[in-house]
């Protein structure tokens, strides 16, 4: 069988960075579109950088943008992709709220872009189209578990966005009979989730607390649910998705959920700390009430978590638990990650990172004003 090639949006991301190494580990040549940053914004794939001057390189890096037609147009031209992934986005929910024209300029448009590049080029044929959909359509619960028929009612400018590209998805399949595909894929973390999404935050607070680098974190809404599973799992599930005999919608997702409350009671209890709380609403806290491991004392009656209002949304996603039941039976979907698999794993390395800020500080190598 001949060598395949992909072409990754969004390649600099927690996803972008899992998928390019199972790819390359599969034989693919893969190719990433990343954005110009005034600074390297590819720690996640360093690794997997090869020198542009060597030969046989299977990893490639192009300047690009999903609200740029041209760009989009000029690379899947040169690159002749037989799998798209197009996991760009600006995906955070919350910011979504902030910069809604943006969002929709990248998340909706982006994935119309995509599907009408590869149909202006002549490739409905030959490039097979993975479209990072997600949970977030659901939106206001109206039936759960959320399965690929749950109607959706998004809740965001975000949700808004991605519903435009799942619709654009959808309509490019049935108009060109392009193989193209949504997976609704529920939330999905790791060690190298961006740092403000929720879960990423507070395995990096406890790790501060617990070194003693910080005296407490703020959270918004503790009793929000969501599917959590692992990023590793999912990646291998977009590509499962895409060589599917036929193109479909697939929803992705473990089946459990849990609170904010929780998430943050099993990151305390990874280093031996348990955790009440105490409260309600704004007035919530978590508090330490027992900690059982000397290298992370914690003093018991100490105050960690308090809720900052900053962080509510101004419309909420309160539940989310996926049935991916059609995923299990007819890809042979089986995630190897449980929650708490998750957590540890996200702290350890959380652990790890933080140990280094703690070493620079008891070194002395803090950070200088420039102009001192
Ligand atoms: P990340 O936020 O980690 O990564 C997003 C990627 O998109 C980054 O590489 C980012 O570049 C890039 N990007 C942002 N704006 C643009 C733009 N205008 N043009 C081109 N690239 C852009 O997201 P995840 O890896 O977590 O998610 C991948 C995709 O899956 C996203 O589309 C997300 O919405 C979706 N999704 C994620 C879920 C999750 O739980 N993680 C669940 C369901 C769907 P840079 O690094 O420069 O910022
Ligand atoms: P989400 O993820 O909005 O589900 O979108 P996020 O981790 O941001 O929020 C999950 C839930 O936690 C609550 N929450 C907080 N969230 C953040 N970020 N920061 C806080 O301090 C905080 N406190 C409580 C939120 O209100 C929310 O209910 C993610 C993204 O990856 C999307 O791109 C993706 O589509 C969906 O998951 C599935």
């Amino acid at each position: 069988m001949s060598q395949k090639t992909a072409l990754i949006t969004g390649v600099t991301g927690q996803d972008g960075a899992y998928l390019s190494e199972f790819l390359l580990k599969k034989g693919y040549l893969v190719h990433g579109i990343k954005r110009r940053s005034s600074l390297f914004n590819t720690d996640r794939i360093d690794h997997l950088y090869q020198d542009p001057h060597v030969d046989d390189r299977n990893f490639f890096l192009h300047y690009g943008d999903l609200t740029d037609s041209t760009n989009l147009l000029r690379i899947i031209q040169e690159v002749q992709p037989d799998e798209i992934y197009n996991l760009g986005a600006m995906s955070h929910v919350k910011v979504s709220f902030e910069m809604p024209e943006y969002t929709a300029n990248t998340d909706g448009l982006g994935a119309l872009r995509i599907l009408e590049s590869v149909r202006a080029l002549g490739l409905e044929k030959k490039t097979r189209i993975y479209q990072a959909s997600t949970s977030e359509l659901y939106g206001k619960v109206q039936e759960v578990p959320q399965t690929e028929e749950t109607p959706f009612y998004p809740r965001s400018p975000y949700a808004v966005a991605k519903m435009y590209a799942y619709w654009a998805t959808v309509n490019y399949r049935e108009a060109y009979d392009m193989f193209a595909c949504n997976g609704i894929l529920f939330n999905h973390e790791s060690p190298i989730r961006g740092e403000t999404f929720v879960t990423r935050k507070i395995t990096r607070a406890t790790s501060r607390i617990a070194l003693g680098l910080q005296e407490k974190m703020y959270l918004g809404n503790l009793d929000a649910k969501r599917d959590w599973g692992h990023a590793k799992d999912y990646v291998k599930m977009m590509w499962m998705i895409l060589q599917a005999d036929e193109a479909e919608d697939w929803v992705i997702a473990t089946g459990t959920t849990t609170t904010v409350r929780d998430f943050v009671r099993m990151a305390f209890q990874h280093i031996g700390v348990n955790l009440e709380f105490k409260g309600e609403g704004v007035d919530e806290k978590g508090i330490v009430i027992a900690s059982d491991n000397p290298d992370y004392a914690l003093e018991v009656g100490k105050e960690v978590v308090a809720v900052d209002e900053k962080y509510f949304r101004p419309t909420e996603v309160d539940l989310l638990i996926g049935d991916a039941s059609k995923a299990y039976r007819k890809l042979g979907w089986e995630p190897k990650y449980q929650l708490k698999d998750l957590v540890d794993d996200m702290m350890q390395s959380d652990l790890k990172l933080m140990k280094k800020d703690s070493y620079l500080r008891d070194g002395g190598y803090t950070t200088l004003n420039y102009f001192e």
